[in-house]
């Protein structure tokens, strides 16, 4: 990787994707992309987003299209003509992906023309032009891709919740995406022949770095499917041809739960395509033992457990051919520097718990347009991550979350007080608590605890139809107890831990 000022380039997603050109690059359900289709059609959406100008000199351009070729032509034609990606989720109604697209000030969008209904309005109210994933990827022969890489020059924001406010853009630079490409490409052996399938939303980092990104840069290929689907994700495995699985424990648990619902010569098909796969990740959530257990019995692989975070990329990995160890998350990547610390910030003695904080290239930028947020969460030079963690013996184990107010269900990250200053705006909620309470499925469940206004007659269902308008699937409570009063601590502050025992007393 070459460092410095702006104007150095590394080696670049293009110009390794130009030693495989007739290499099949990427399987949708729309058809099979090789690298020469990928650069010949970055090449058309750097030329139609440039318009004549030299450089888009770090301007957003979101994207809104299923996991596939129109996708990756979209992401890689913003990095070739030196714009900032800002993927958005597919899941998001519209206040959510008005907030990404005025807090990152996006100046164009490429999206499916099944979102067009609903960026449409969003976009004319602010004139910002939505262009049509499909055209402009429809290769263009006579453009060249600019190929605008450079290591300090901001690549990539991705929009994560934390324990104030709403959520804020992680901002990746080129150097920070190439960073962790190579530890991952080192550290889990990633070969030009494997083929990886993708089964995880484009919008997060597990999805977006180390599945599809990570085949793009190894020359591998990549099979997506639209969204994730248990049936469909046997049936890949099943036509063999599949070396690269990374998923959440979400996932796994429903994986599994397909394979128990076949029937006997199935269950052996399904086992035996399983057991040929090279490599299987899990990620993003605790992996609890037994699902690790569960999923070795049916596929003989033991999972390989890692941990990471949108800020830092991936920190911890247990080892791809030593040990791996259940419930642990093995040592730093190679590049990663990592330490736990106490509440002073001074490193702790191995066997004693701590914090999480790491330094190290693929560290993020920057929180987008947040300096303060941005100071706050660094320390000395170490980016504080939040999570406690132990050093059991050679590997770590992660022990939670510091605050109570960021919950993580099904691999995805929300903030309790985000939610309750939405619900806190329903005429029925006079005040409210959110809580993530354990859950099988999920890890965690979002619940709410409501002390109602006078008078008011509601339920859980009238709840979450005012949330699904106005949040993310994800982040609309699944349990709600109405109470008399929320606990309090003399100062005044909510109890959680007390919030979340009224839902083991009244089982959810
Ligand atoms: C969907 N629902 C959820 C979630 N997803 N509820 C809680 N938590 C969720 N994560 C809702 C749906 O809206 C629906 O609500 C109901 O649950 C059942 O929907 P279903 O169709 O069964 O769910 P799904 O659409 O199949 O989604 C489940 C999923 C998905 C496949 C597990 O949540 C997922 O892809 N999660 C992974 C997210 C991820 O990639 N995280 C990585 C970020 P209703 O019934 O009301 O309609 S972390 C990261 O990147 C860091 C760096 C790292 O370490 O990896
Ligand atoms: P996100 O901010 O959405 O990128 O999620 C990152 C968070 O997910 C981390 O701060 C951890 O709390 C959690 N996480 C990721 N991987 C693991 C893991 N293997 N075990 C436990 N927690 C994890």
């Amino acid at each position: 990787m070459t460092h410095g000022a702006r104007g150095m380039r590394g080696a670049t997603l293009l110009s390794r994707a130009r030693r495989t050109m007739d290499d099949l690059a990427v399987v949708g359900h729309r058809g099979s992309h090789t690298y020469g289709d990928v650069v010949r059609s970055t090449a058309a959406v750097a030329r139609r987003l440039l318009d004549g100008s030299a450089d888009l000199d770090e301007a957003r351009v979101a994207v809104m299209a299923p996991p596939g070729f129109r996708f990756v032509a979209a992401q890689w034609g913003t990095w070739a003509a030196g714009g900032v990606s800002v993927p958005l989720c597919l899941t998001h109604p519209a206040p959510e992906l008005e907030y990404v697209i005025d807090d990152a000030a996006v100046s164009a969008v490429i999206a499916a023309a099944e979102y067009r209904p609903l960026l449409g309005p969003i976009l004319r109210a602010r004139r910002i032009p939505l262009l049509d994933a499909e055209e402009v990827a429809a290769a263009d022969e006579r453009a060249s891709a600019p190929a605008a890489w450079q290591t300090d020059r901001r690549a990539l924001i991705l929009y994560t919740s934390g324990s104030t406010g709403r959520p804020k853009g992680v901002v990746w630079t080129h150097g920070n995406l190439e960073a962790q490409l190579r530890a991952l490409s080192d550290a889990w052996e990633w070969r030009r022949t494997d083929r990886a399938l993708l089964v995880l939303p484009l919008h997060h980092v597990h999805g977006l770095v180390n599945v599809v990104t990570c085949a793009l840069w190894n020359g591998a290929a990549c099979d997506m499917l639209d969204r994730f689907d248990a049936e469909a994700v046997w049936q890949k495995l099943m036509t063999g041809t599949i070396t690269v699985l990374m998923a959440v424990p979400t996932i796994y648990r429903r994986l599994i739960a397909a394979w128990e619902a076949a029937d006997d010569a199935t269950r052996r098909r399904m086992s035996e395509a399983a057991s040929g796969l090279r490599l299987m990740v899990s990620g993003s959530a605790a992996l609890p033992v037994p699902t690790l257990d569960r999923w070795r019995e049916i596929s003989g692989h033991t999972l390989l457990e890692r941990y990471g975070m949108t800020e830092v990329g991936m920190a911890l990995s247990n080892s791809y051919r030593g040990q791996r160890v259940p419930g642990a998350v093995g040592t730093p990547l190679p590049t990663v520097e990592l330490r736990l610390v106490d509440d002073d910030g001074i490193p702790v003695a191995a066997g004693t718990p701590g914090e999480i904080e790491v330094r190290g290239p693929s560290v993020f930028k920057e929180y987008w347009r947040r300096p303060d947020a941005t100071a706050g969460a660094f320390r000395d030079g170490w980016f504080r991550t939040g999570d406690d963690a132990v050093l059991d013996g050679h590997a770590y184990r992660i022990l939670g979350r510091r605050s109570v107010d960021i919950i993580k269900t099904g691999g995805e990250k929300v903030s309790a007080l985000e939610i309750e200053d939405v619900l806190r705006t329903h005429p029925a909620v006079q005040d409210c608590a959110v809580v993530g309470i354990p859950d099988a499925e999920w890890g965690e469940r979002v619940v709410v605890a409501v002390v109602a206004a006078s008078d008011a007659d509601f339920g859980l269902a009238d709840l979450q139809a005012f949330a699904r308008e106005r949040l993310a699937p994800y982040k609309v409570p699944r349990g709600l107890q109405v109470v008399e009063a929320l606990p309090r601590n003399a100062l005044g502050k909510v109890v959680k831990p007390r919030v979340k025992d009224l839902f083991a007393t009244a089982g959810g």
